[in-house]
């Protein structure tokens, strides 16, 4: 869920949609009360630091535990001194300045992207429910519908097969609720095929699209033994892979799953430890350059995914990009 804040209403409209959300996605009462708490904090400081921004919930399940997730994203001056602004008592708005403080001591993660000029992103995470899927990467993730929409034609899958981080993005053509029929139907196949080959993977989902309206479907497996990235795309989702410093783009052939795919074929690139798998749709403007962002590549993957999404959304069509790094 995203709740665009810009004004005083939407403090209240942040905590009613993040608490519904928690309660929805098995949080007790405690965790509820405390992601209600930070969604209040985080659109407060949108608020007033930023004059408006984004918040946005989900729910997260990777090698950090599962529970709900809270972004909220500024495109504001950002913060020149991080640590100094999380002290309580100190701000440069002339309030109390316990936000980000109450942020931190109420989450069970948290941790923020905020360089002068470029904004901020903060993540907060609260446990709630049961993982499933242990020994996983971290993985964090937007998913935006096209702006009115409440179905979204995009969509993402993560897996381990036969051990092998596996990490799929999906855009079901056009929007609407007959592009998440597509994209749905691409997680189904993901969940009950996921082997260790990929190309049998998007075989499997552009046989099964066929009755749909068809889709862009990317998916990249991180052989961490054999230290490469097998990648297999379908359509405008664009891959990359991030090192350190350096972005490695992946290729796709054209086509859309389902319908049109003259070429189903693998793809391996360089993997080495702790690198970072990003995908997205063509909701996204792939025009991003990590260069811009100094040490953004080696943070938490849900503020990768959210400065991405903030500052490169077109903004005409369902958006989408998710992050794992093993
Ligand atoms: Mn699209």
């Amino acid at each position: 869920m995203i709740v665009a804040v810009a004004d005083q209403s939407q403090v209240a409209a942040s905590r009613r949609v993040a608490s519904d959300f928690a309660a929805e996605h098995g949080a007790d009462e405690a965790a509820v009360g405390r992601v209600a708490l930070i969604a209040t904090e985080m659109a407060t400081n949108l608020l007033k630091h930023a004059t408006r921004g984004e918040l946005v919930i989900s729910r997260y399940d990777d090698a950090s535990g599962a529970g709900i997730e809270l972004l909220g994203l500024d495109k504001a001056d950002g913060m020149a001194n991080v640590p100094r602004s999380m002290e309580d008592g100190y701000s440069t708005a002339g309030s109390p300045g316990t936000g980000l403080g109450a942020i931190r001591r109420q989450a069970d993660q948290f941790e923020v992207f905020s360089r002068p000029g470029l904004g901020t992103a903060i993540l907060a995470r609260i446990a709630a429910g049961k993982p499933g899927k242990a020994a996983a990467p971290l993985v964090g993730a937007v998913l935006a519908p096209y702006p009115g929409e409440t179905a979204c034609g995009d969509a993402w899958a993560f897996g381990l097969a036969t051990g092998k981080p596996t990490l799929m993005a999906v855009d079901g053509s056009g929007h609407g609720v007959l592009a998440a029929d597509a994209a749905a139907i691409a997680v189904r196949v993901f969940h009950d095929r996921l082997g260790d080959n990929p190309t049998l993977l998007v075989e499997d989902i552009h046989r099964a699209l066929a009755p749909t309206r068809g889709a862009a479907v990317a998916v990249a497996q991180v052989d961490r033994a054999g230290k490469v990235v097998r990648y297999v795309g379908i359509g405008n989702i664009s891959g990359a892979i991030l090192t350190g410093g350096e972005v490695r783009r992946m290729v796709s052939h054209n086509g859309t799953a389902g319908h049109i795919a003259p070429r189903i074929r693998e793809f391996t690139y360089p993997y080495s430890a702790g690198a970072a798998i990003l995908l997205h749709s063509d909701g996204l403007s792939n025009r991003w350059d990590m260069a811009h962002y100094p040490g953004l590549a080696a943070s938490h993957p849900s503020l990768v995914a959210g400065v991405l999404y903030r500052d490169h959304r077109r903004g005409r069509d369902d958006a989408s990009v998710v992050v794992m790094r093993t």
